[in-house]
């Protein structure tokens, strides 16, 4: 298969844009910026697709583009649509894949190597002071999937038109201080690198995750380089379908976001540990009953959770 067909069919299973990196450059750009290494081993990234499996010569990064979540209010949560774009993603991946083997071609979808630097080395990007691959298009919401393939790569395209500014406002309205004068994002400031990883939220960060039950987009709102974009249509999720004390519409909401977002994402007892902070943060005494049960709870981020969320509301003046 040539690369002209390969991004023919990226396109009809539903990318926007896709382009191929060299896998054997790939692996000589290994660069550790900023104490990076131990996150990159945590979440068991790669750095040598050829090395991995000899039949590679090519990552193809397929980009789906998204539009912003509408910001939360009146009782419903913040989901980022990146999470109900990327789950999109991953299923069309998985379908590219099957069509390819088929044809004959070597195709390995949702492959584990560091996705940003891919895609600036296939030319459909550059790296913003977010941490975040900017495009000419679509600004920064983009999903980022790579598949390890047996393409050659041949196409020599014009550089790309994106720039980051440097003008630091990323930087300066991140809430937690987490991205770096030199676009470095810190994970142990980010707060999306606490949301629904089951883990007790350092006390700092849990009042500024507000009302997000998972992602925060408070760095790419704020970035000059995004397009004009109307708000995501996207089903409105209520605190209250998670904070309840009935098993069954408690199953059944976590379930109804599972298949939104991915069942991975959406595990039970992360979700209810999420849950019990915004609960804890929306100022609303009612699910004081609900969070005093869950204050017993044998898992360690829901009951550490709860207990803050109830100071929290009752310091606020609640029963
Ligand atoms: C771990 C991870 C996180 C962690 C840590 C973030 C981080 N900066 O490392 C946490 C949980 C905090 C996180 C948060 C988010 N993430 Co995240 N994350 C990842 C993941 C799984 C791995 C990243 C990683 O560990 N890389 C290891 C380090 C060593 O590599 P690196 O950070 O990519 O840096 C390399 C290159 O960028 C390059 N590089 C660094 N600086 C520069 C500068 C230049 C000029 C160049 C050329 C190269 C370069 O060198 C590094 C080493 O090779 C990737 C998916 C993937 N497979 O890559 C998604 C990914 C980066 N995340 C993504 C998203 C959308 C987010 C969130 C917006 C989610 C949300 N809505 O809350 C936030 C944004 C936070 C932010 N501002 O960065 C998208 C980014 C899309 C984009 N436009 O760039 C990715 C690609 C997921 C995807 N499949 O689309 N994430
Ligand atoms: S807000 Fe400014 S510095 Fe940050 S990524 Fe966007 S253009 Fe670059
Ligand atoms: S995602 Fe939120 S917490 Fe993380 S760097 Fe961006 S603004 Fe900061």
């Amino acid at each position: 298969m040539d690369e002209a067909t390969l991004r023919a069919w990226a396109a009809q299973a539903g990318f926007a844009q896709s382009a191929l990196c060299s896998a054997a450059e790939f692996a000589q750009a290994r660069r550790v910026v900023d104490g990076q290494a131990p996150l990159a081993e945590r979440r068991q990234l790669r750095f040598d697709p050829c090395g991995d499996d000899s039949r590679v010569k090519s990552l193809l990064v397929l980009l789906r583009p998204y539009a912003p979540a509408a910001p939360a209010q009146g009782g419903t949560v913040f989901v980022d649509s990146y999470y109900f774009a990327s789950n999109a993603a991953y299923h069309a991946a998985r379908a590219l894949e099957a069509r390819l083997t088929q044809a004959g071609c070597y195709a390995r979808a949702n492959v584990p190597y560091p996705a940003k630097e891919a895609a600036v080395r296939a030319g459909l990007g550059v790296m913003g002071q977010n941490s975040l691959l900017i495009t000419p298009e679509y600004g920064t919401r983009v999903v980022i999937l790579l598949m390890a393939t047996d393409v050659e790569v041949t196409r020599v395209d014009a550089p790309v038109r994106a720039d980051c500014l440097r003008c630091g406002r990323c930087a300066a309205a991140c809430p937690s201080g987490a991205l770096s004068a030199q676009g470095m994002c810190h994970p142990e400031r980010c707060l999306r690198n606490f949301m629904m990883e089951g883990l007790v939220v350092p006390e700092a960060l849990r009042e500024a995750i507000g009302m997000r039950l998972i992602g925060c987009d408070i760095c790419q709102r704020v970035c000059p380089m995004q397009p004009a974009c109307a708000p995501a249509r996207q089903e409105a999720l209520r605190l209250d379908a998670f904070v309840t004390d009935d098993p069954a519409a408690f199953s059944s909401a976590v379930a109804r976001l599972g298949e939104q977002i991915g069942r991975n994402a959406a595990r039970p007892q992360r979700v209810r540990a999420q849950a019990a902070l915004l609960a804890g943060n929306s100022g609303n005494p009612a699910y004081l009953p609900v969070l005093r049960a869950w204050a017993q709870s044998p898992f360690e981020a829901v009951r550490e959770h709860a207990r803050w969320a109830i100071d929290r509301l009752q310091t606020a003046g609640g029963a």
